[in-house]
């Protein structure tokens, strides 16, 4: 006795198993749209026409910007997503079936969409082996990560999936620095190679992170959070960090509702 539908529970068990899922972009016209302004918006704050190929234009930025300039660029790019109110809708609408059967239909966002480039042998970019709920977020969040650019190899994240991660975890006493924990679970990451058109759905419980990319192309992506309304908040605070996205009739009519005053 179940009470999942067959490919819900299929998609359910896959994350539980891993700690991770791939699936296509459940829209793609919402996706090129995220791509498109990111294309555009940097090829307006580099001063360059607006590419046609928006997708070749992303993965070859490192022949326009040097490395010094990088981040400037990015905070800019990453400002002018966040300030399209659209985008946080498009954003959802990517993997929002998906969101709903792993997180809930009651559902609370990340108030910013976090942007990261890596382009080719840069060192000044990374995020060393790291879970998030080891630095204030909550244990029921699940990340969406959208990549702009094919990625593989060096140029997606990494992720231990969650049978290894509990593994390492138990012996983590044992590790001096961030770099004998990365040397130590190297063997057993996963490396997802994640095309252009479909998404990442990960939970930050497990350990995950990047390296330098060696790939010839520039990694684009993004990573947003989601949780369940009703899931225990950490650091990361309703109102501050998170705003409610998806609230269903019965909760408000429940939260408006005052009982009856006797006598
Ligand atoms: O994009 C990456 O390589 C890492 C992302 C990450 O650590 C996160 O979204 O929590
Ligand atoms: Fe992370």
């Amino acid at each position: 006795m179940t009470f999942w539908r067959e490919d819900e529970r299929k998609l359910a068990e896959a994350f539980v198993r891993d700690g991770y899922v791939k699936q296509a972009a459940e829209s793609q016209d919402d996706l090129d749209r995220i791509r498109d302004l990111l294309a555009d918006t940097t090829a307006d704050y580099l001063e360059l026409p607006r590419a046609t190929d928006k997708g070749a234009f992303l993965d070859h930025i490192q022949d326009k910007v040097e490395i010094e300039k990088l981040n400037k660029l990015r905070m800019a790019v990453m400002e002018k997503m966040n300030s399209e109110p659209w985008v946080r809708l498009a954003y959802f609408n990517t993997a929002r079936r998906a969101l709903e059967i792993l997180v809930g239909n009651e559902l609370a966002m990340q108030l910013r969409i976090n942007l990261s480039i890596q382009i080719p042998n840069d060192k000044s970019s990374l995020l060393p082996v790291h879970a998030d709920v080891w630095a204030g977020d909550s244990p029921y969040e699940v990340v969406l990560w959208v990549p702009y650019v094919n990625v593989r190899r060096s140029k997606t994240m990494f992720i231990l999936p969650r049978e290894k991660n509990a593994r390492h975890q138990a012996k983590m006493g044992e590790f001096k620095s961030a770099q004998d924990l990365h040397n130590a679970i190297e063997s057993d990451l996963d490396w997802p190679t994640i095309n252009y058109g479909e998404v990442l759905l990960f939970t930050q419980n497990v350990m995950h992170g990047n390296i330098v990319n060696t790939e010839p192309g520039t990694r684009w992506s993004t990573n947003c959070r989601f949780k369940c309304l009703f899931s225990p908040f950490h650091d990361k605070k309703l109102g501050e960090f998170f705003e409610p996205i998806l609230i269903r009739p019965a909760t408000t009519l429940g939260i408006q509702y005052k009982f009856p005053s006797v006598g």
